[in-house]
């Protein structure tokens, strides 16, 4: 099976809404198969319309999650912590609707908190959040749904930097439809070598994301591709892949991802040319 390539909402409007329906025009219009909606305000998205956009444009959809401190299923507060659940279950039910196999992100903490953590409220941090993504995970099996974690730099999160923390984190979990979410941009910091990154996850590789070193057009830069594609060949990688990147104009989301200063000449030249570039990667041309 071919994989399904995509492009993030994050390229083109934030927070996505039921209103941006002219994005799936024009993601299908650059030839991708699938938009990656990240749910950023509930609120503001509903079934009913992603699935008119959808039916309109022959896009598929793929579900992502935002996390905050508000939606924090590893703190302290019980209360904070059903907020977590809460909020995931609700991307659950829309995932479910939308046809989304999943429902992806850096779902254990709040993206953002980076301390000086001790071995032990390391541990117990951790703990917590297993036990909220296990409750998670078994709402996400009655409706078919897989979760795939992400790990993040170091620069946006304390807790799960590498595949290996991600692999602990699921073994504490102890759930078959729960998975990794890898990005090349996070790899690229953390990973020693990306290649054996996907590999070690291997058939725990539920999703992908793609992205440059500056979070720039994919293929760009120096992520070392034809290392990385050719590990998810190895691991017959056959799920989404999606072109990430962030709307430098959008205040929240340029500070919590630390970019001052466009990284593509535009976010639709970075769309196009990422999608040409993965294809052209998957046919076995990527340096
Ligand atoms: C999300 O996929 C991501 O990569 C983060 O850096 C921002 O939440």
């Amino acid at each position: 099976m071919r994989n399904q390539l995509g492009l993030s909402t994050f390229v083109l409007a934030s927070p996505f809404s039921d209103t941006d329906g002219a994005a799936f025009d024009q993601v299908a219009g650059m030839g991708y198969d699938l938009i990656e909606v990240c749910v950023e305000d509930p609120t503001l998205l509903t079934a009913e319309a992603l699935k008119a956009h959808a039916a309109r444009t022959g896009l598929a959809i793929g579900i992502c999650g935002a996390f905050g401190p508000d939606r924090d299923v590893s703190a302290q507060e019980a209360e904070q912590r059903r907020a977590g659940i809460d909020y995931l279950k609700t991307c659950i039910d829309l995932a479910a609707v939308v046809g989304s196999p999943h429902v992806a992100g850096p779902m254990y903490a709040p993206t953002g908190q980076t301390r000086m953590l001790d071995a032990a409220d390391r541990a117990a941090q951790l703990k917590r959040a297993a036990a909220s993504l296990r409750e998670t995970a078994e709402y996400a099996a009655g409706r078919g749904i897989r979760l795939a974690i992400e790990p993040l730099n170091r620069f946006e999160t304390d807790l799960i930097n590498t595949t290996e923390q991600a692999l602990e984190l699921l073994e504490h979990i102890g759930a078959d439809n729960v998975g990794l979410l890898i990005d090349t941009f996070h790899m690229n910091i953390e990973e020693k070598s990306l290649g054996e990154a996907v590999r070690l996850a291997g058939s725990k590789v539920f999703h992908v994301q793609v992205s440059e070193n500056d979070r720039g057009t994919p293929g760009s830069g120096h992520v070392p591709w034809a290392e990385f594609f050719t590990a998810l060949q190895d691991i017959n990688y056959d799920g989404q892949i999606v072109v990430e990147s962030f709307l430098p104009s959008v205040k929240e989301i340029a500070r919590a991802v630390s970019l001052w200063r466009p990284v593509a000449p535009s976010m639709d030249d970075l769309a196009v040319d990422g999608l040409a570039f993965l294809k052209k990667s998957l046919a076995g041309g990527a340096k």
